[in-house]
């Protein structure tokens, strides 16, 4: 069928208008829950990033369980949102609902944690910080801080982050990678305190209460876990950031307050304020433009004696 030029004309300037009309882009997002300070400000980056774009969020609080995050998952596909992105709270075991995902037609985007899959075709596109290269960070640090001790041995014990999840994984092994180098520096405990302040003080607790070995130095793989094991520290009658050297991860405002207070020695910055790039990233995809498929987010480490200086630059 062929069209006067006019009409062409006429339909060319009227569908950018139109478009304008157009049903806004449906996200559906399943958050891992509100463990930490880190994950607050995701949240909170997320849903700001979503209202600025103009897309529409329908936003679950898994609260740390997988059982939960594959209900969520089921119920976007259930809706035929436009697409979904989530943040995996243990890296194996989304085979099934990815392929449900995928046969309904729905593109995944990965953000913050990462996926176990034989077939990558199952999501799309990966957001996430660089948990192997944040323990290297951490354990890097340690090295240079050693470098001219001449203690006979150097233990430490880690706070490990949920089990099965992306960064706990990566950032024991990250760390165990850069230690390796020096024979004096082991692991003599290694717990996991689920990521939250009330589990790593507890576990501290139990660290501290098992008197055959002294505790140097505690790796904790984050910065809420790293609070509570100050408090547990503290109530042990020693003093944390002197007695026990502490390293974490994240470089939240509660670890930078810690860090002024003489506490905490130096933080690994973990970026969650992914939303606006998220979002970008969600058009891109739903526009079935290329991406790339692993997205990295550029972090540095911070030290006790920048912290007061660093502290009013902080945003989350
Ligand atoms: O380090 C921790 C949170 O997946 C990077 O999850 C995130 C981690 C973060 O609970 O504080």
């Amino acid at each position: 069928m062929r069209f006067p030029r006019r009409t062409l004309l006429a339909l060319s300037l009227a569908l950018p208008a139109l478009s304008a009309f157009a049903a806004p882009l449906v996200m559906g997002f399943s958050q891992v829950g509100a463990e930490s300070e880190w994950r607050t400000a995701n949240t909170s980056s997320v849903k700001s990033a979503a209202k600025e774009a103009g897309i529409t969020l329908k936003f679950a609080d898994a609260q740390q369980k997988q059982e939960n995050q594959v209900k969520a998952l089921r119920s976007f596909i259930a809706q035929k949102v436009d697409v979904i992105a989530f943040s995996p709270v243990v890296e194996s075991g989304w085979e099934t609902v990815l392929k449900e995902a995928k046969a309904a037609g729905i593109p995944v985007i990965l953000t913050d944690r990462a996926v176990k899959v034989t077939d990558e075709s199952l999501y799309v596109t990966f957001i996430g910080s660089d948990f192997v290269e944040e323990g290297r960070k951490a354990a890097k640090w340690l090295l240079d801080r050693v470098a001219k001790s001449t203690a006979p041995a150097i233990n430490v014990v880690e706070l490990q982050g949920t089990v099965g999840s992306a960064p706990a994984i990566d950032r024991k092994k990250g760390f165990e990678e850069i230690i390796k180098s020096n024979a004096k520096i082991q692991i003599i405990r290694s717990q996991s305190g689920d990521f939250t302040r009330a589990k790593g003080k507890e576990v501290m607790e139990s660290f501290l209460k098992q008197k055959d070995k002294k505790i140097d130095v505690l790796y904790a793989h984050n910065d809420d876990m790293a609070i509570g094991a100050i408090q547990a520290i503290e109530e042990a009658g020693l003093k944390p950031g002197v007695d026990i050297t502490i390293i974490s991860i994240d470089g939240v405002r509660g670890a930078f307050e810690a860090m002024k207070a003489g506490k905490l020695n130096v933080t690994v910055e973990c970026n969650p304020l992914l939303g606006p790039q998220l979002m970008q990233l969600a058009k891109d995809v739903v526009a079935k433009k290329p991406v790339e498929k692993r997205i990295k987010v550029i972090e540095g480490v911070y030290t006790a004696d920048q912290a007061a200086k660093e502290l009013p630059n902080r945003k989350y």
